[in-house]
């Protein structure tokens, strides 16, 4: 039986992630070289330094550590300047309504994001008192798909992996919650959430009860 979900943050509760493209994009323009939307893929759910990572990989560029440090501090002003505009429409459809169902059920609810600015995100959209406890990329060393975030956010439920169910927009987040020894449900398209029990557009076409029982 499920009795906790564990929730990522980017793509699953709200759409930041057009901005964090948009961050990379203006980083990569910056530096010389193009970066699109399947590029893009690839950056979802993984760490700031990782990303970009990514980034430089894709740019054909090898810089030094002090170098990445800024170009993700520069891409972080950048996002956290884009994140001013964000406001309820950012919200992806079903996430509040899903969240308020789980916890009328009585299941124990988390947030396991990769992002350093999850809380201010959760903050700035009234959803903090949906979660009963976060764990974002402030309290995690390594990035999905390692395990760690939801792991810690199952010992701080106080359930076993066993008992939660992980919801996650990317691959590498999937990989985690199955390296956790938990169920994940995918948010997306199939092509891109392999591994996962079930995947699902939005939070908007099931409820936790329906999806307890598909699970059970
Ligand atoms: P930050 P999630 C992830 O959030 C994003 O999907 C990923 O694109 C980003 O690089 C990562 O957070 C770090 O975010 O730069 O704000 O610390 O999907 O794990 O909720
Ligand atoms: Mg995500």
């Amino acid at each position: 039986m499920k009795t906790a979900f564990i929730f990522d943050l980017d793509g699953v509760i709200v759409d930041t992630a057009k901005y964090h493209y948009l961050a990379w994009q203006r980083l990569a323009a910056e530096m010389g070289f193009s970066f699109d939307e399947t590029d893009n893929e690839r950056l979802k759910g993984v760490g700031r330094m990782q990303a970009l990572d990514i980034l430089l990989e894709i740019g054909g560029l090898s810089l030094t550590e002090d170098r990445r440090i800024q170009l993700a501090q520069q891409k972080n002003i950048w996002y956290v300047e884009y994140l001013e505009m964000l406001n309820q429409d950012a919200v992806l459809p079903g996430a509040v309504n899903f969240l308020k169902k789980s916890r009328q059920l009585g299941l124990k609810t988390a947030l396991g994001s990769a992002s350093r600015n999850a809380s201010t995100i959760l903050k700035k959209l009234d959803l903090l008192p949906y979660f009963d406890v976060i764990v974002d990329g402030n309290s995690t060393t390594r990035a999905k798909p390692d395990p760690e975030v939801f792991v810690l956010g199952a010992k701080a439920l106080n359930e076993p992996p066993s008992s939660c169910v992980v919801f996650e927009d990317a691959q590498a987040g999937i990989d985690a919650a199955l390296n956790a020894g938990m169920t994940a449900v995918g948010v997306g398209l199939p092509e891109h959430l392999e591994g996962a029990a079930l995947v699902i557009p939005s939070l908007q076409v099931l409820t936790p009860q329906s999806l307890i029982i598909q699970l059970l």
